[in-house]
Formats: C-alpha cells, structure tokens, sequence
C-alpha cells in the first residue's frame, strides 16, 4: 500500500506540467474584469485564485476534484460499522485527487491518529487557558503553538530548494489535521467538563471521529460518532474564496508554516457571518422555541422570522455569497436526520425543516439577500444538538476540524505548484477616479 508522501511525489509532476503548459499557453488570456462594485462589493465574483481540491457552482453547490457530495458519499470508504464516508478518506482525496482504497484509508487513519498525540507544551497551554475564553479562540492559540515544532520552518531555517517546500509542507499539514482533532477535545474537556485529567486516551485502531467523540464523552452514541464523520467530511472544504480558505492561503504564501497558516484561517472562521453561524443558527432556534413554543404553526415562525427581520438582524444559515440553491451540504445533513427516526421526531431538528419551508419565502418577500436558501449551517447544530452536544460555543470548532483539510491541501498544491506571495493591488477612492477619468 502507497503512503500519500509516495502517492504526492508521484501526482505532483503531472499537475505541474499541466501548470507549466497552462500558463505559457494562456498566460495571457482574459478570465474576467474587474469593476468599481466589486472593489467596494467585497471582490464577490473575481477569478482571481488558483484552488485545486474544489470548485463551488453557485447553482449545483460544491465538487470535490469533479465530484458531488452524493458523488463523493458512493466512493469513498467508511469505518468498519459506520454509513458515512469518512474524513480521512476525503482528506487523501483532497490532497490527491484520487479515491484511496480501502487499504490505504486504513493505513493514512492509523498515521493520523499516531499524529493527533500532542506534545506537552501544548496542553499544558490549553489547560492555563481561562474556561471563559471562547473556544475558537483557545483553537486559535494551541494550533498556532504547534508552530513550536514545525518541520517546514526548522527546515526553511537550515537552507530548503523550493522545489522540496512541499515535503515537509505536507508532513506539518498532516500533523496539524490531526492534532486540531486532539485539541479541540482537549478544549471541550478544559471549557466544559472541568478539566482534561480523566481524557480518554486515543485508541489508536479508530479513526480521527470516533477518538474525538470518544474523547469528549459519546465514544458509546453510534449515532454521534456517524455524525461527525459525516460533518468532518462535508465542512473540509468550499472552493478557496471563503475566509477561513483564503485566510490559510494567503498566510501560506508569505511562507509562514502551515500551523500559522490554519490558525489565522481559524480566527476567521470564528466569525459570525462565516463558521460561527452553526452556532447562531442553534440560538435562534432555541429563542424561537422559548417564544413561540415546540411544534408551533407554520404563521408563528413566518412571524418569528419577520420579527428577527424587522430587528435588523440575519436569519442564520440563510444565505450564502457564492451559492444561489439551497447548499447540498444542508441536504446532506438533513437526509442524515431524516433517516434516524429518533433525529427525524426531534423538535429541535423539526423546526429545522419547518424553517427550510418557511424562510425562502419570506428573505425573498424581505428582498435583500440574493439566495433565500439554507446553507450548511442550517442544519449542523441541530443535530449536534439532538446527540447531547448542547454547548453550542463550541460547534464551530468542530467546523473547524474539518476545514483545516481542505485548506491545507490547497497549501501543500501552493507550496507544490511555487505559487508566489499574494500582494493583489488595492486603490484609494482618489485612485479609482484618475483611473476611470471621473474628476
Ligand atoms: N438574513 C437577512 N438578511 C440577509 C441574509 C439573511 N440570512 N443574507 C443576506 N442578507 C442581506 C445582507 O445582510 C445584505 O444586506 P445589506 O445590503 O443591508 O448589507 C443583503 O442581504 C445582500 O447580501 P448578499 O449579497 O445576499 O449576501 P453576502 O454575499 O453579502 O453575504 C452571507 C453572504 C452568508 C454572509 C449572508 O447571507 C449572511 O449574513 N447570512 C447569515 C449568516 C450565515 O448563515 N453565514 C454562514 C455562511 C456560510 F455557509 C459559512 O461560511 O459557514
């Protein structure tokens, strides 16, 4: 069986010829313009970012190397006993373009789950960490402390060939999926069970998913452990334009090493307009519930949700930048509770349904947002919030393990491809008026 170390050394060749041949027989082809709205609209709509492991159509939703999610669910293994695909095999995925065997999942699950054991320093950080700090922000500190042993920047500090940047790229990347998972455990420990000391300790047959449910309390919920392979495989990633996709990006080029890189892309997942929406989205439910009751009426929720309207406030999980139909993450999700019987009668995870039928309507009658319809974080907290994970600070750092995934294959294709330093060029209101020869 090949290690990703062999199968990478082989893939990278191939692409950096197709790299090579696209930009010295197109280099100077037109993707696109740029206009003055976009510049002040957020850059929404710029071709402007090499992104390998997924390209997002706003009608159709996410592709993974070409795949659909439903694509994705039929090919990749799952754990011994589980349904859903695991992350580990969409990790392999995203970093190779291939579909691992059964045989190399196992293999790059045990060598994750070898990984996740973290040094000391590291935990005796999180554990001076105050339990009232946010979670995302402790995730933010114990991932960029790995940076204390970083392969790429000890090596970069001895004298590297560009060309080897990649190689311990990947071995940091690895390194730091795997102890994101171990980290957040620790926190979930730290934050809410008072302290990290009675732990679990990793079993090291198991994959990535079970060890982190097993480690913070619902190793024993077969449903949960199933959820969270599921939710870790379908938040790794979105295309590159989102801010926790960018945010590792663009850090990464400068050349900061992958733990700088994700724990920069992680402080931009801790907002609220990006992966702390799964956490708002359970708020709002819950505020719903205490005003208008379980299993209210159809018109009490169109109410509720006009009344949150009027406040001037964002419904939750509605919307999207890029997407335009409702997100096939969300329909994933929901096809997960729908076929639990237990999930299905939950009223928690009904008024998620209740909502899907009743919020496209009224964000279209309100008329700002561009797409009416749920994304992924519609759907995400209520189910956490159905197996016992209640404390919903913490459903964002969850996300947050699975994205590291996505983002840091794209940095392993960065540093493979020698993308350069991202410096776009920005323009003052002075400036954009001599450019377009407005007085
Ligand atoms: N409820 C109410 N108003 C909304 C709305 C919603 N769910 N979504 C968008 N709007 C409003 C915007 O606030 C904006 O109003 P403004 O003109 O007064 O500023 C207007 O509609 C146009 O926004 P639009 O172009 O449709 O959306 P953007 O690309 O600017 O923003 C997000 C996209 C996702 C940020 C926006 O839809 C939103 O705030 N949604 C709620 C928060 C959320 O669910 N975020 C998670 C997104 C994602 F899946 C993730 O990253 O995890």
């Amino acid at each position: 069986t090949k290690t990703i170390q062999d199968t990478l050394a082989e893939i990278i060749p191939e692409r950096q010829a197709i790299a090579k041949e696209l930009r010295s027989q197109h280099g100077s082809k037109v993707l696109g313009e740029v206009t003055v709205e976009q510049v002040f609209g957020g850059m929404r709509g710029i071709k402007a970012m090499l992104w390998e492991p997924s390209v997002l159509d706003s009608e159709e939703g996410i592709r993974f190397w070409g795949r659909t999610i439903p694509e994705c669910q039929e090919v990749l293994p799952t754990a011994p006993g589980g349904k859903e695909m695991l992350p580990e095999a969409m990790f392999w995925y995203l970093l190779t373009g291939k579909v691992p065997t059964a045989e190399e999942t196992v293999q790059f699950q045990n060598e994750l789950v070898k990984r996740s054991v973290l040094p000391s320093h590291i935990e005796s950080t999180l554990d001076a960490l105050p339990k009232t700090l946010h979670p995302m922000t402790q995730f933010v500190i114990g991932v960029a402390a790995l940076n204390h042993d970083s392969k790429f920047a000890a090596q970069y500090k001895a004298g590297m060939k560009k060309a080897d940047y990649w190689v311990p790229t990947l071995e940091d990347s690895l390194d730091c999926v795997a102890k994101s998972f171990t980290i957040a455990s620790r926190i979930y420990r730290n934050t809410y069970l008072g302290g990290a000391k009675d732990m679990p300790a990793l079993q090291m047959d198991k994959d990535l998913s079970f060890n982190f449910a097993n480690q913070i309390g619902f190793g024993d919920s077969e449903g949960f452990v199933d959820l969270i392979r599921l939710y870790n495989a379908l938040h790794t990633d979105h295309e590159g334009g989102n801010v926790s996709a960018h945010t590792a990006h663009l850090v990464g080029s400068a050349l900061s090493d992958p733990f700088l890189s994700y724990s920069a892309a992680l402080a931009g997942l801790a907002g609220p307009l990006h992966g702390l929406a799964n956490q708002e989205v359970l708020r709002f439910i819950l505020d719903m519930v205490k005003e208008i009751g379980e299993g209210a009426s159809n018109e009490k929720i169109v109410e509720f949700i006009w009344s949150t309207l009027k406040k001037g406030q964002v419904i939750p999980g509605y919307g999207h930048a890029v997407l335009r139909k409702p997100d096939p993450r969300f329909m994933a999700l929901q096809q997960f509770g729908e076929s639990r019987p237990e999930v299905a009668a939950d009223p928690v995870f009904g008024y998620v349904n209740a909502l899907y039928k009743t919020a496209p309507a009224v964000l279209t009658e309100h008329g700002k947002t561009k797409n009416p319809f749920p994304n992924v974080d519609a759907a995400s907290g209520s189910l956490l919030y159905h197996y016992g994970l209640k404390n919903f600070d913490f459903y964002t750092v969850t996300f947050g393990t699975s994205r590291s995934m996505g983002a840091l294959s794209q940095v392993v294709w960065d540093r493979a491809l020698g993308l350069p330093l991202e410096r776009p060029k920005s323009l003052s209101m002075g400036a954009i008026n001599k450019l377009i020869g407005s007085p």
